[in-house]
């Protein structure tokens, strides 16, 4: 994607930034963010910052002014927050994604909305294609999985070009704080020679995507003429806890012991993508391995 005009909402977070800098070099790209997570260090010089905030109509028309396509980016992340306050969470999540629709069809741009694993739930088979059904174990869930049909809607109702991907376990560079997965809390245990604490008998089970290759999905996404759909984007390889643990402690030197810990209230026990819908139609497939994403982290 070249010569375009871009918003990326949540552009200075953790998956945004990094598709910030892959669209950066060759398009006009602006962000909103209000920075309650994010951070301008990540950011390259040349990109339009707006600071503000998703659920601010004012804010965000200002930032979608004449923009061709939105990667919709800026969300409450953490299940447990969906959990605890799910109103509060439903504004960011499920209203301002609306917004980001309404938006974008006054400016007649392209859509792609992140959108979640989460929205299986409890998978009823796996992998787990796009076609299995949607029962969210938490608000969080439902949010995603209204904005993602939302999505679809818009296209059927205004003929609007939208494309909802569904991350499984994504990680990277820049992933941190409390709500930042498994593999960015398992490397700072390890890298301090600390225990590394799997929660449960470590058997569950994930399928880890590198943030760079969500950003090729994200690209594809963006001049696919198959829109009005969503797509997994993960690796189609599971990976159990137990092994993360090692391939983390091996690949870190680290002298860390693995312990296990209480198992988390309501965890999914297993989690993968059947990745054919998105190989099919965007020509997405998953690069980076996870022993090698990693090692370079
Ligand atoms: C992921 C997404 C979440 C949502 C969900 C949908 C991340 C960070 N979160 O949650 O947004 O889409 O999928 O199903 O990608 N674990 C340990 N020790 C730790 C931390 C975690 O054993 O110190 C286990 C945890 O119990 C779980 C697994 O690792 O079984 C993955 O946990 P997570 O929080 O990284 O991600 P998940 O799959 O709960």
């Amino acid at each position: 994607i070249s010569d375009k005009t871009i918003l990326v909402t949540g552009g200075a977070g953790f998956i945004g930034s990094h598709l910030v800098e892959a669209l950066a070099p060759r398009n006009d790209v602006r962000i909103l963010d209000n920075f309650t997570t994010g951070d301008r260090v990540h950011l390259p010089d040349d990109v339009t910052i707006i600071e503000g905030d998703v659920r601010d109509p004012i804010a965000l028309q200002r930032a979608a002014r004449g923009v061709d396509v939105i990667f919709h980016h800026a969300a409450v992340v953490s299940v447990t927050q969906s959990v605890d306050e799910p109103r509060q969470s439903n504004r960011t999540n499920l209203e301002a994604g609306l917004l980001v629709l309404e938006q974008a069809r006054q400016e007649d741009a392209r859509v792609v909305v992140a959108s979640s694993a989460a929205v299986y739930g409890h998978p009823e088979e796996l992998p787990v294609p796009e076609t299995a059904s949607t029962k969210p174990t938490s608000p969080y869930g439902v949010q995603k999985l209204a904005l993602d049909q939302y999505a679809r809607l818009y296209e059927e109702l205004y003929d609007l070009p939208t494309v909802a991907l569904r991350y499984f376990n994504v990680y990277g560079p820049r992933q941190q704080g409390p709500y930042s997965g498994v593999i960015s809390t398992f490397l700072e245990q390890a890298r301090a020679d600390e225990p590394i604490t799997i929660q449960g008998d470590g058997q569950q089970s994930r399928d880890f995507v590198h943030v760079s290759d969500v950003v090729r999905a994200n690209l594809r996404a963006a001049t696919t003429d198959a829109v009005g759909e969503a797509y997994n984007v993960g690796t189609g390889e599971r990976t159990t806890i137990r092994e993360l643990a090692e391939t983390v402690r091996d690949a870190t030197g680290s002298s860390s012991t693995i312990v296990n810990r209480d198992p988390r209230a309501g965890d999914i026990r297993h989690s993968g993508a059947d990745t054919s819908k998105a190989a099919c139609d965007l020509g997405f497939d998953a690069r980076v391995g996870l022993e090698s994403g990693i090692r370079s982290l």
